[in-house]
């Protein structure tokens, strides 16, 4: 017969499980803030930065979105037809083609947990063609002043 320890230390073994499964693949806010921070992003952009974020990924830095004939990678959901797993310094003409600003990378590299890439080609896709490039920022971030947006304790 099972001691009442053994099946305490099973069941707070399980909670851990679950919860690490369950937040395993997100950042918090305040990690999303710092990546953007060191990108130079302003603080007047962040509540827009984070809102794009919860509505593209809700933070699973290691979500892939499907669409037809491309897909998004990551916490920014960067677009694989566009931005990412392509070459570097080609048409300097489309501005918002990232790769014409130096964010070659690969699309798996925007699913792992280093998020500072990531940030790092999103803030040049912003520049070159403003939040409205997500479909996630255009439908739900018209009004970003509630506290869920809130960075003042990052
Ligand atoms: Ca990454």
């Amino acid at each position: 017969m099972p001691s009442c320890g053994g099946i305490l230390f099973v069941s707070i073994l399980l909670v851990l499980v679950l919860v690490g499964y369950s937040y395993g693949a997100t950042k918090t806010k305040c990690q999303v803030v710092q990546a953007l921070r060191n990108q130079g992003v302003p603080d007047s952009d962040l509540r827009d930065w984070l809102c794009l974020v919860k509505h593209e990924s809700n933070f699973h830095y290691d979500a892939i979105g499907t669409n037809s004939g491309s897909k998004d990678y990551g916490i920014f959901q960067i677009n694989s037809k566009f931005n990412c797993g392509r070459p570097s310094g080609t048409s300097t003409s489309i501005c918002w083609r990232v790769n014409t600003y130096g964010c070659a990378d690969s699309c798996t590299s925007l699913t792992n947990s280093d998020i500072s890439n990531d940030a790092y080609c999103a803030v040049r896709i912003k520049k070159c063609g403003g939040f409205s490039k997500w479909n996630g920022w255009k439908d739900y971030c018209s009004n970003v002043q509630g506290s869920e947006y809130d960075y003042s304790t990052c």
